[in-house]
């Protein structure tokens, strides 16, 4: 029987590294890791994190040979997710025609979308297009929100869940980027 799933988030860290790898201090045990793009990991760096079963997607500051995807698709509990960057398909701060014509033909080669992930604006986002939810993160190493006034020290990342009958909730958490 499925049972809920616990996904970590992370987006745009841009080399801080080291948040990433507190991120999995805090949270060792999810069932998924999913991070947007814009680490800025080197072969090696990538290759240790996919081995610890993050899914890493390629940001337009990420090195083209490092072995990160632009695209990634998969389904948790029913829930059709579909991860991308955003520096393809965000123009000025709108989604382009050619992410909804990239999620048609997924859709019609039976990939359903519920869910899309990106990160890119370094700015949380949720909201509804083309009959998906469009959840952005926000940026865990070089955050464009301010949470306290002129506040820009805490990185933002998210654990998101999903239950047996797709519901999906998640907890934006912070981390001051400032901190030793
Ligand atoms: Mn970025």
């Amino acid at each position: 029987m499925a049972d809920t799933k616990t996904i970590v988030i992370t987006s745009d860290s841009h080399r801080r590294i080291d948040l990433m790898y507190k991120v999995l201090e805090l949270h060792p045990s999810a069932d998924y890791y999913i991070d947007l793009g814009d680490t800025q990991m080197n072969k090696e760096q990538v290759e240790k994190f996919k081995r610890k079963g993050w899914i890493m997607i390629e940001g337009n500051c990420d090195r083209y040979d490092v072995g990160l995807v632009k695209e990634e698709y998969i389904q948790i509990n029913g829930v059709g997710i579909f991860m991308f960057h955003g520096d393809d398909y965000i123009w000025y701060g709108k989604y382009s025609r050619d992410l909804k014509d990239e999620m048609d033909a997924y859709r019609e080669a039976d990939y359903p979308i519920d869910l899309c992930l990106h990160g890119h604006t370094h700015i949380f986002a949720d909201g509804y297009l083309w009959d998906a939810r469009f959840i952005n993160p926000g940026s865990l190493g070089r955050p464009r929100e301010s949470y306290n006034k002129k506040d820009y020290s805490l990185g933002t990342y998210m654990i998101m869940k999903i239950s047996p009958d797709k519901e999906i909730t998640y907890e934006r958490c912070f981390i001051n980027i400032y901190d030793d």
